[in-house]
């Protein structure tokens, strides 16, 4: 079989997201760090990512836990250093694991330097670095914008007689990116990692850099609380972004193979998709899995409507389960203790078409921890708690081992461990053939063997969307095929003539037992199997 090789690592390979606070921690300090990363690379080759992709570890009074930076240039010390960091890139490339950081440019901490000047006086040069209003005389916020942390935007500061616009926390002031002078610093921070020989960015909130010029109030919308309750016409999204993307493509263009992921912020798959092309960003985030219940026909549709939508521009679709933000998918969809369905997920999630994003603790089934309302550490949780208790739930230390706090740290980590630590870590999962780890590692080995599964084209067979999902993945010279079984009753996937002319082979099943698979014409399924196929 002919592979052609305009096909980029980051199309092909898979992408890790590790949350550094909570990954590995080397000094005894209860938080993750660059060198707890560094020690951790060969299980991530085992594990047979291609690239990490690192939460913020740039300065931070920590309000937002990193995406609130006070110096883009440097490393937070509680993460390590300039050199720690240098030695994780090349102890990464040399392995083969491509390095990717996250860039918050929409706004910066209010402890940043630049908005401590801006604070100090309305001609300091720095004051329009960020966005001022006005009080006006009955002292009421300059329009409606809300924060999605809640309340208004506007912060008043009574020294100045003006307010600042904040979407996040009053702790993260936006940026002005009309002024030249901000564009450029910003610019440059993106040149000084490239130097340093970063493989790419994830793009913080990226479509919320450029406010409407003049500030109209959003209209309204339905919804539950007062952010949600306006359509976001004004403060997202405005067309002064798309010339501003193109630049930064093209300083990342000046170097080889560096990617650019964009996080969407409350962004439709075909809204996505507009800012994906090679003259702006190499991808956007699609989040419509993180909200997909468990249900074939929704995911299919999903699938579907990322495909359509990226097509015009010949865009790469990317997949994701698991961030930062979201209680864990191992505790969305399961209620117990079980991996079955965690096994249908993972074969979902590595057999589209499409770069897959996995989120540390994933590959061994880690659930939320449940914490009490005095233990709460992020600012959202505490403020909306109990009907929303933050997002502390899904950053709780790695589970390395069943030791007291599971191998990642000897002293009490920021966060506590779960404790089916005691047995659900990775020591005991890479001993156990049947593990969710294991599997994800047989996948991930796959992906690297088939290359119908890397660049095949996505086929969707006809199914019962009930408890079926199941497409084809096409290269001329090889298919494969995917059937996932959502349901925990055995079910049978007809075939039709077509595909049962040449006979399958199977490479995969999340099953320990195999069994008699392919009928006259049908394939049958075990409750919760997942299996691939291989025709050749
Ligand atoms: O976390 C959310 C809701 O509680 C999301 O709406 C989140 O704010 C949104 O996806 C933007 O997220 C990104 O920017 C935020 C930061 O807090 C998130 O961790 C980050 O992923 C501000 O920098
Ligand atoms: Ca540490």
């Amino acid at each position: 079989m002919k592979e052609t090789d305009t096909i980029s690592w980051w199309q092909e390979g898979v992408i890790y997201q590790i949350y550094p606070r909570s990954f590995m921690d080397s000094n005894g300090d209860g938080i993750g760090d660059l060198n707890g990363i560094l020690t951790k690379l060969d299980y991530l080759v085992d594990l047979g990512v291609d690239a990490i992709w690192l939460s913020p570890i740039y300065p931070s009074p920590d309000v937002d836990f990193g995406y609130d930076v006070s110096d883009y240039l440097s490393i937070d010390p509680k993460f390590g250093n300039l050199q720690d960091f240098d030695q994780l890139i090349s102890e990464a490339h040399s392995r083969g694991i491509h390095v990717i950081l996250d860039l918050v440019l929409n706004h910066t901490s209010d402890r940043h330097p630049w908005f401590k000047e801006a604070l100090s006086s309305r001609d300091n040069p720095y004051h329009d670095w960020y966005i001022w209003k006005d009080a006006s005389p009955d002292h009421r916020p300059p329009n409606n914008w809300q924060s999605i942390f809640g309340g208004s935007a506007w912060e008043y500061v009574p020294k100045l007689g003006q307010y600042y616009y904040h979407m996040f926390y009053k702790e993260q002031p936006d940026v002005n990116w009309r002024n030249p002078q901000v564009r450029r610093a910003m610019l440059d921070v993106i040149r000084f990692w490239l130097e340093r020989g970063v493989d790419g960015f994830r793009l913080d909130v990226f479509n919320v850099y450029f406010k409407h010029a003049d500030f109209p109030d959003n209209p309204p919308a339905l919804g539950l609380r007062g952010f949600d309750r306006q359509k976001h016409m004004y403060d997202i999204n405005q067309p002064e972004l798309l010339p501003l993307l193109a630049e930064i493509r093209q300083i990342v263009d000046q170097y080889p193979q560096r990617y650019l992921v964009g996080e969407t912020f409350l962004s439709t798959a075909e809204h996505a998709a507009k800012y994906c092309s090679t003259k702006l960003l190499h991808a956007a985030f699609n989040f419509e899995f993180l909200h997909c219940p468990w249900n074939p026909a929704r995911f299919l549709n999903s699938i579907q409507r990322w495909e359509t939508a990226l097509q015009r521009e010949n865009g790469w679709p990317n997949y994701v389960l698991n961030n930062h933000d979201t209680p864990r998918s191992a505790t969305r969809y399961v209620k117990g203790e079980k991996d079955e369905r965690l096994k249908v997920l993972a074969t979902l999630l590595l057999t589209l078409r499409g770069t897959p994003f996995i989120y540390y603790g994933e590959e061994i089934g880690m659930r939320n921890i449940s914490l009490k309302r005095s233990e709460i550490l992020d600012p959202v949780g505490k403020r909306f708690w109990p009907f929303f208790k933050g997002r502390d739930i899904c950053r709780s230390p790695m589970q390395w081992d069943g030791s007291l706090y599971a191998g990642f740290s000897e002293k009490t980590p920021w966060l506590p461990v779960h404790p089916n630590h005691v047995w659900r870590n990775v020591e005991a999962q890479r001993a156990d053939p049947d593990s969710l780890f294991n599997f994800y590692r047989a996948l991930i080995r796959l992906r690297r063997e088939l290359p119908a599964l890397r660049r095949g084209l996505f086929q969707p067979l006809t199914f019962d969307p009930v408890s079926l999902l199941a497409y084809l993945r096409v290269l001329p010279g090889q298919t494969l095929l995917i059937a996932l079984n959502f349901s925990r009753k055995p079910r049978r996937l007809m075939l039709g003539r077509e595909l049962t002319k040449k006979p399958w082979k199977l490479v995969l099943t999340s099953h320990k037992q195999q069994h008699p698979l392919v009928g006259k014409d049908y394939l049958s399924l075990q409750g919760y199997e997942a299996v691939i196929l291989l025709q050749d």
